[in-house]
């Protein structure tokens, strides 16, 4: 029998490789890196009780290597070969997300592992944007756009030929292994000399700043990579302090006892050099820095109330932060009021054997059973869409209009994304049959 290495062994080396060249590129990266690292350590030595949790929950190896990363595609094929390539890392796509509603010419997916044990092993997901072209007006530059990425090629030879090898022989050996991550990662590299002229550049960033991002280049740099802190109002606290230019607000809920959701800030995109054909030289902005503080995951109940109080506070004026507290008075803060009103979903376990009569609800009451909120691995395109324009010069954008074309863009993809509500409700349910396994067995 071949010995294949793990699609999350592969993961790893993966993000770390990422890691690695973000860090070289956008040095700003290695400063949240250790803003996070010294964040996250304060915090579990402060609170013994949350690093107690984060054990048990099985997360707190993960803290460590937890990324996220984005990058912005131009045609179907680059899309679809890009989930033959996550394949290879036990990556798949999860969630639609359609940001034109936010004036952003794109919708995306995230590839993901999906399976709890991958999750913690490594979590590494890629926020992955695809443009539409119907959406550039003027018809001249659409096609001159078409036309522009019809010619580039994203993928090396060796990136192609190790997925097929992937996919012929249902594993990659070690040695392998390393070539496909190394292989895969010229694909998101920066290239600073960009494939169109100035001129091009010039009208492609006039109809948006986001079609030149994605078509002048060549290829789909990667724009920011996110570690993931436990308190992000320290760390952004700590950003300013280092001086570092942050982004005013931070994205989603408000503070709580019992994070939900996500929560995220970034530092401004940073200038970096290009170089047209003909030795004209520019600018571009587009490569950010983030960071996030990822809560529990909503049940459609959960995310249907945050959804009304975030509208709810966007809406007033005045003190930003005061009115999002004031409007998320309303959501239950505990653990027990977000599973009693049915707004989270979790996992749940016994803590110590004795078999009891009744159900859930009277296992838990009598501490029989714990029930731990299930992390939210995914997005918000509200916050996302937040963040496209902070980092896009913030003007307001008229919206596309709100017609969903997730058949497009599964089409694109080259099949179905799955479905994130479906994933933690299967979750839940199955910590439930084990649960029930264990007590009739103890029984
Ligand atoms: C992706 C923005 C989405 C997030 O954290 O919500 C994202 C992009 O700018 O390409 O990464
Ligand atoms: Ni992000």
């Amino acid at each position: 029998m071949t010995d294949f290495t793990s699609c999350d062994a592969i993961r790893t080396r993966f993000s770390e490789a990422m890691s690695a060249m973000y860090r070289a590129e956008v040095p700003l990266y290695g400063d949240l890196l250790s803003i996070v690292a010294e964040v996250n350590e304060r915090t579990l030595a402060e609170r013994p009780e949350l690093a107690a949790e984060l054990a048990v929950a099985g997360e707190l190896g993960r803290l460590d290597v937890e990324r996220h990363g984005a990058i912005r595609v131009g045609t179907p094929a680059e899309l679809a070969m890009l989930r033959r390539a996550f394949a290879v890392m036990g990556m798949h796509p999860v969630g639609y997300y359609d940001l034109s509603v936010a004036g952003v010419p794109v919708h995306s997916t995230a590839f993901r592992p999906i399976e709890a044990a991958a999750l913690n092993a490594n979590p590494f997901r890629v926020f992955t944007s695809l443009l539409r072209l119907e959406l550039i007006e003027d018809d001249a530059l659409r096609a001159e756009a078409a036309a522009i990425l019809s010619t580039r090629r994203i993928f090396t030879d060796e990136a192609i030929a190790l997925i097929e090898r992937t996919e012929a022989q249902g594993g990659l050996n070690d040695g392998d292994a390393d070539r496909f991550v190394a292989a895969l990662l010229e694909t998101f590299r920066w290239h600073g000399d960009a494939r169109v002229d100035a001129g091009s550049y010039t009208r492609l960033n006039t109809a948006h700043r986001l079609i030149a991002d994605i078509v002048s280049f060549r290829g789909p740099h990667i724009n920011h990579l996110t570690p993931r802190t436990l308190d992000i109002d320290a760390a952004q606290a700590e950003m300013e302090r280092r001086g570092i230019d942050a982004k005013a607000v931070i994205e989603g809920p408000p503070p709580r006892r019992v994070p939900i959701l996500l929560r995220q800030t970034s530092f401004k995109a940073i200038e970096e050099a290009v170089t047209f054909p003909g030795d004209q030289t520019g600018q571009h902005t587009a490569r950010f820095g983030e960071i996030e503080q990822r809560g529990a995951a909503l049940t459609p109940m959960g995310r249907a109330l945050y959804d009304r109080l975030l509208a709810q506070a966007r809406q007033g004026s005045g003190d930003y932060a005061q009115r999002l507290a004031e409007a998320f008075a309303d959501f239950p803060d505990t653990i027990e009021g977000l599973r009693e009103q049915g707004l989270a979903y979790f996992r749940y376990e016994a803590v110590d054997g004795a078999p009891l009569a009744g159900d859930l609800g009277d296992w838990i009451a009598a501490g029989a059973v714990r029930a731990v909120p299930l992390v939210y691995e995914d997005f918000l395109p509200v916050s996302a869409a937040g963040i496209f324009q902070s980092n896009l010069g913030g003007a307001a954008t008229q919206s596309y209009g709100a017609a969903a074309a997730q058949a497009a863009f599964e089409a694109a993809l080259g099949g179905p994304v799955h479905d994130e509500l479906a994933l933690y409700a299967a979750a839940e349910a199955h910590s439930i049959v084990a649960l029930h396994r264990g007590l009739r067995d103890a029984a």
